[in-house]
């Protein structure tokens, strides 16, 4: 593959709804676009997915665009590479910065699929033709209008249901869900807020037939996921937790968790996806997609990863018009019913359209082989 010039669009984009979790409310997204171009003038795209700020991980837009700008964007234009599992090879020493590598990498595959004439779902190996997905569900002020936004969402037909709790939104709220909805695929995220101190209350939710419950501890924590996972009958799902291979071998090892959220950004990409979708699959781990509120391109990314084999439980790769008023790709992803079905166009199998796109772009920058690799070490 040649690479000419990696182009980096940043976006400011209004939630159609703010988004709350146990770290905090959004109201917007800032996305960086990743479009990765060769000598033919073929693009193909990749989404950054990093947050505003450091809170659901250590990267931050900021970070991650420095960490484009600065090595990787020139490194993979200056090296040159043959297919996409190479990027991860070439950013192997820099360590973490996942979000920024994987946004990089992403558009590197969807260049690749669009180079051999294939979908991207193709390129990296999924059989399936559509992917089931569910939708997450932020806090609200009160569990009403929590109960309301369930309705809706069981009514659009979304395969299972999934809400954030937090210490003082959980119990009660959970009850009055069941109360009402006896029956529905439903799961909790606590994005971290709990410790182990706090095992007799989430003990009790087993009492809600939940298909599991979404990292209930800390970011980095595998030890006493392992311990909670004992001691309740819920499923253990990690996501925070899981920020690369070793930490999914060490999860599964110890028994920190029976089900893995698989991000493609918080592992640092679509080839480091695939080893742990492999390893799950040898030790009977199911997985399924995690979101990070994508505008369209990580959202056709989300889908391709999905239909690989050992995705087999529903996503978070909602409709586009969930988040956005106008996405940014045509067509949208749309979910009927609970599934999306794969575009048989190559790449990521829709146009990132760019007069779409200008509404919300605030800057971009291009990366050529004229950028320098601004490094104190060398070899
Ligand atoms: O924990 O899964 C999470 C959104 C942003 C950051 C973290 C998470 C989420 C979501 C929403 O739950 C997933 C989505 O709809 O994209
Ligand atoms: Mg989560």
């Amino acid at each position: 593959m040649e690479i000419k010039e990696i182009k980096l669009h940043q976006l400011e984009m209004d939630l159609k709804n703010p988004f709350t979790t146990s770290f905090g409310t959004q109201t917007k997204r800032f996305i960086t676009i990743v479009e990765a171009v060769n000598a033919d003038g073929l693009s193909g795209f990749g989404e950054c997915v990093a947050g505003e700020d450091p809170l659901y991980s250590e990267e931050f837009m900021d970070s991650a665009l420095i960490a484009m700008k600065k090595y990787f964007a020139p490194i993979i234009i200056k090296n040159g590479i043959s297919h996409p599992d190479d990027v991860w090879n070439l950013l192997v020493p820099f360590k973490k910065n996942n979000m920024a590598k994987a946004g990089l990498e992403g558009a590197v595959w969807d260049l690749y699929a669009k180079e051999n004439g294939m979908t991207l779902a193709e390129a990296v190996g999924g059989k399936k033709t559509e992917v089931d997905v569910g939708v997450s569900l932020g806090l609200e002020d009160t569990d009403e209008l929590l109960l309301e936004r369930i309705k809706e969402k069981v009514e659009e037909g979304y395969k299972r249901i999934k809400v954030k709790i937090k210490p003082g939104r959980d119990i009660e709220m959970l009850r009055k869900i069941r109360d009402k909805f006896p029956d529905i695929p439903l799961m909790v995220d606590a994005n971290s807020a709990y410790t182990l101190d706090d095992i007799e209350l989430l003990k009790a939710m087993d009492e809600f037939n939940l298909m599991m419950i979404e990292q209930p501890l800390a970011a980095g924590d595998i030890v006493d996921h392992a311990k909670l996972q004992k001691e309740i009958r819920t499923p253990v799902c990690l996501d925070e937790s899981i920020d690369s291979y070793q930490a999914a071998k060490a999860s599964i090892e110890l028994g920190s968790c029976k089900i893995i959220n698989v991000k493609v950004g918080r592992v640092g990409g679509i080839t480091e996806s695939k080893r742990i979708h492999d390893l799950a699959a040898e030790h009977n781990i199911p997985l399924w997609c995690g979101g990070m509120l994508e505008a369209g391109v990580g959202r056709l990314h989300n889908v391709a990863i999905t239909t690989l084999s050992n995705f087999t439980l529903p996503g978070d790769t909602a409709s586009s018009s969930r988040y956005w008023e106008e996405d940014i790709i045509t067509p949208e992803v749309v979910a009927e019913n609970g599934v999306v079905k794969v575009s048989d166009q190559p790449g990521i199998g829709a146009e990132v359209d760019f007069d779409k796109m200008k509404q919300y772009l605030k800057q971009t920058d291009t990366i050529t082989a004229d950028n320098d690799i601004d490094m104190v070490f060398f070899d």
